[in-house]
Parts: structure tokens; C-alpha cells; sequence
């Protein structure tokens, strides 16, 4: 793995693809990037274009015939969005015609852009940090209101000034401990000590503060997934449905409906709520039913919560109190009574109060949907979701570990006392950390990552 510590120069050769999403649309846009696009510009469009001014062209094939009539825009370097030469083609969006066009691009020499590489260069030719560049993926990933809110944040550079203001924090702390240390047979004066300390103590809140709003984003982004379990027929899929207000998967009275996991997401204030409907657990004969029950085991082992339902008013069978048993001990579980409006009144057997014990206890009817507005607030509190005056970033995994990295090493700082090398070094660790997020010291390998999940065309 080899790191960079300068941006390596982009590559020179010109790339095209259609930045428009597939299928039909009134427009579709062609996208070339590159350098000298003026003979490629003439061959495609038969004249030139004035920089950044819209120019209605047509578009010509080899010889000469219209491919399509569109809008022409030419942004020379260095004011493009990749740093380059780029030149958009606005024709009408249909698949063929797009298609075609971009031969055509490819038959004056372009060559086909991988997915993100327009970003890539972006990026290369220091137009966006690296976390700009991601907040631009993820602002077409988004899937809720909020979460495009916070990669807009990202993207237009808010969250990368705040890393910046941190690491020049570190950077100013930095000269005033190598300050002192450069007279090491002074004795470190306490007050020169204690504005050290209170300094660092300033920094830590900051970066508390960043980790904060970006957990709160990677929430966002990613959400939480939550398996629906329990015994045949207590109303797994009934709830499912009910929370996903779709009828998404199969009821019926009959124990054993549910044979393979169904998938649903919902928003609850922006955040994505992966749920998971599950075959009922049960000893069963039925190969079928036997798969589907393995499926519901590996489901959760890999949700970050899971609802255990059970039909209120019938003691706790001993089948769900194993289930409980069996259950990872980090997994946050909600003990969901369903069907209480079976019951004529309240009734809570002792076994449930056992079980209980362990677990948040929530009383709903999949049918009537009362106790669902509660089940939804234990939802978004087992994802972490707490509501933010302070602005939410889109954050990625990759950010917080890096903030986390950061706060471990001004944390050793702030407990080394008078050993000003080692807490120098300290300094210089947890700046190093920030400076990966916006990309001045990232893993060639790690670049290709990114860039790679986008979009072509992007
Ligand atoms: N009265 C009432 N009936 C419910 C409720 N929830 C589910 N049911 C009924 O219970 C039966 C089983 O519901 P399902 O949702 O298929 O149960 P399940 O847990 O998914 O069952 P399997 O897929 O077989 O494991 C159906 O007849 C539902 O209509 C509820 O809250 N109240
Ligand atoms: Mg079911």
C-alpha cells in the first residue's frame, strides 16, 4: 500500500460518458473531459464554442448527418468541475441517441470514463478535497430530505473547513510546544503548561463536537437494520407490513408463511430503518421451513437490533424464552407484544416480566396500529438518531474512525504531563489522522475504492 502525501497528476487522456441516468428523460447530457477539446469540439459539432455560453448545436456523425440537435457548453480548464477542458452536450434523452453520441466521442478519440472518474480528476486536479468528492456520491445516493441536507453540507466544503480548523489548531499547538522544546534547559515555565493544556482542552472540544455531528450523519447514511423474529403466526410479517405502510410481504393464518427474509426500508425522520421479516422460528420436519429458519439466525447475526415478537396475553413460550437465550448479548432487543387488540384487558404473564428483565417491552397491534408511534421512537433510539440543532454531516466510516484515531491521540496527549517530544508527537499523529479524511495523506488503494462505487458519469 502506498501513500501520497502529494496528489498524483491526473492522467492525460480525454474521457466521455452519459452523465444522465439511463432510460428516457427530456434531456440527456454526454460528458467529455480533457485537454485542447477544440478539434474534438469541431468534429462533433462543426464549429466553436464560446467558453461557458450555452450554443445550440447539432450534433454530427462521421459523415456529417445529424445524430441529434441539442445545446453545446464548453467550460475551459481550470473552470470545469474536473479541472479540465470539459464539454457538456445537451441532447434529447433517449438511450439511442445517447448512446450513439458517445460513439461518436469515442470515434474522435475519447475514451470511456469509469464510474466516478470525473470526480477523480475533480479531485487530482485539487478542484474538491476528498471528502467532497464523497459528499457528491452521496448526495446521489440520498435516500431522505435529510441526508441529502447533510452531503450538501460535505460537499460544498463545510464539513472539510471544519477538519481544517482543527488541524490548524493542532498546527498552532504544534509551534508552541516545538517553541518550548527548542530551550530544553529552561525549565517549562507552568503557565506556558497550563495554556498548553487549556489549548489542547479546546481542541478536544472541537473534535468532540465534529464527532458528534458526524456520527449523527453516518446514522443518516446508513441507518440501522432490525430483524423481526420470533414463533410462527404472532404477527412478524403483520408488523412489517404495518410499519412499511405496504402490503410487502405474505400474511395468512397459517404458522410457517414466511419462509425467506423480507426486506423493507422506511425513513423515520430521515433515517433508513432496514427491517427484516423472518421465517418463524419453530422445530419443524419441512426441509423448506428448516433453510428459512438458518436464514433467520444468520439474520441476526448481522442486524444492529432485532424485535422479538411474541402475541400478547399468552405466557411466554419456552420456545421464545430460548430464542432470548440464544440472542448476541450486544444486540438490542425490544420484547413487541403484538395483538393486543385481542385482549379485553391487560394481562402480562410472569414468564413475560422475566423476560422482560433484559429487554425494552413495547405493546402494539400490527391491525390497529396502536403501540406502533412508540415502536417507531424505540426504532430510532436503538439507530442512535438523537435530534440535532447543530448540522448534521453525511459522514462516512472511514471519517469517524479517523476522528476516533485523532481524539485517542490528543486523548494521550492531554494525560502527558510535562514530556513535551512525546506530546508533540501526539499532536502530530492526531493531525495526521484528520488530514486522511480531505485526502492529503490517503492509500492509493483507498482512492480507487472511493471512486470506484460512483456513478459513471459523475
Ligand atoms: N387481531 C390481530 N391479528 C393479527 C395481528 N397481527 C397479525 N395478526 C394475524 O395473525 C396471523 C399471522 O400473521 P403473520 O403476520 O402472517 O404472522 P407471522 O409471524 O409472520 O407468521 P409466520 O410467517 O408464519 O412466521 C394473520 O392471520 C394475521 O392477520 C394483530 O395485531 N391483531
Ligand atoms: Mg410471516
Amino acid at each position: 500500500m502506498t501513500s501520497q502525501s502529494l496528489t498524483p497528476s491526473p492522467p492525460r487522456h480525454t474521457i466521455a460518458a452519459i452523465a444522465t441516468a439511463p432510460g428516457r428523460g427530456g434531456i440527456g447530457v454526454v460528458r467529455v473531459s480533457g485537454f485542447e477539446l477544440m478539434a474534438l469540439t469541431h468534429a462533433l459539432i462543426g464549429k466553436s464554442l464560446k467558453p461557458r455560453v450555452a450554443t445550440l448545436a447539432t450534433f454530427l456523425d462521421t459523415d456529417r448527418e445529424t445524430i441529434d440537435q441539442g445545446v453545446a457548453i464548453y467550460f475551459p480548464a481550470p473552470h470545469s468541475y474536473t479541472g479540465e477542458d470539459v464539454l457538456e452536450l445537451q441532447g434529447h434523452g433517449g438511450p439511442v441517441v445517447m448512446q450513439s453520441l458517445l460513439r461518436r466521442c469515442f470515434e474522435v478519440g475519447c475514451k470511456i470514463a469509469r464510474p466516478g472518474e470525473f470526480t477523480e480528476r475533480a479531485f487530482l486536479n485539487s478542484k474538491i478535497d476528498l471528502a467532497q468528492a464523497e459528499g457528491v456520491a452521496d448526495i446521489i445516493e440520498a435516500t431522505s430530505a435529510a441526508a441529502a441536507k447533510s452531503a450538501a453540507r460535505t460537499l460544498t466544503g463545510e464539513f472539510s473547513a471544519n477538519v481544517h480548523a482543527l488541524t490548524r489548531a493542532l498546527t498552532d499547538l504544534r509551534m508552541h510546544v516545538e517553541a518550548c522544546i527548542d530551550f530544553p534547559e529552561e525549565e517549562i515555565d507552568p503557565a506556558d503548561h497550563r495554556a498548553l493544556q487549556s489549548k489542547l482542552k479546546e481542541i478536544r472540544g472541537l473534535q468532540a463536537a465534529l464527532a458528534r455531528r458526524s456520527k449523527l450523519g453516518a446514522i443518516l447514511r446508513d441507518g440501522v437494520t432490525v430483524v423481526l423474529i420470533g414463533a410462527p403466526n404472532v404477527g412478524k410479517s403483520s408488523l412489517l407490513n404495518c410499519l412499511a405502510g405496504d402490503e410487502v410481504a405474505i400474511v395468512t393464518p397459517i404458522a410457517g408463511t414466511t419462509r425467506d427474509h423480507v426486506r423493507a426500508t422506511i425513513l423515520l425522520e430521515g433515517v433508513p430503518i432496514h427491517l427484516i421479516d423472518t421465517a418463524g422460528i419453530r422445530v419443524t420436519d419441512d426441509e423448506v421451513e428448516k433453510i428459512g429458519i438458518a436464514r433467520t439466525w444468520s439474520a441476526i447475526e448481522h442486524a444492529g437490533a432485532a424485535l422479538l415478537i411474541t402475541e400478547a396475553g399468552y405466557a411466554t413460550a419456552a420456545n421464545e424464552l430460548e430464542i432470548l437465550g440464544r440472542l448476541p448479548n450486544d444486540l438490542m432487543v425490544a420484547v413487541v407484544h403484538n395483538k393486543i387488540d385481542l385482549l379485553g384487558s391487560q394481562y402480562v404473564s410472569r414468564e413475560t416480566r422475566v423476560m422482560e428483565s433484559s429487554a425494552r417491552s413495547l405493546q402494539v397491534s400490527a391491525v390497529t396500529g396502536e403501540g406502533i408511534d412508540a415502536l417507531r421512537r424505540w426504532l430510532l433510539e436503538v439507530a442512535g438518531w438523537l435530534p440535532s440543532a447543530e448540522g448534521v454531516f453525511l459522514a462516512r466510516e472511514r471519517h469517524l474512525l479517523a476522528l476516533d484515531e485523532a481524539a485517542a491521540h490528543t486523548s494521550k496527549a492531554a494525560a502527558l504531563g510535562e514530556q513535551l517530544e512525546l506530546f508533540a508527537e501526539e499532536l502530530r499523529l492526531a493531525q495526521l489522522a484528520l488530514s486522511s479524511i480531505t485526502g492529503e495523506f490517503t492509500p492509493d488503494d483507498l482512492l480507487g475504492e472511493i471512486f470506484g462505487r460512483f456513478c459513471v458519469g459523475k
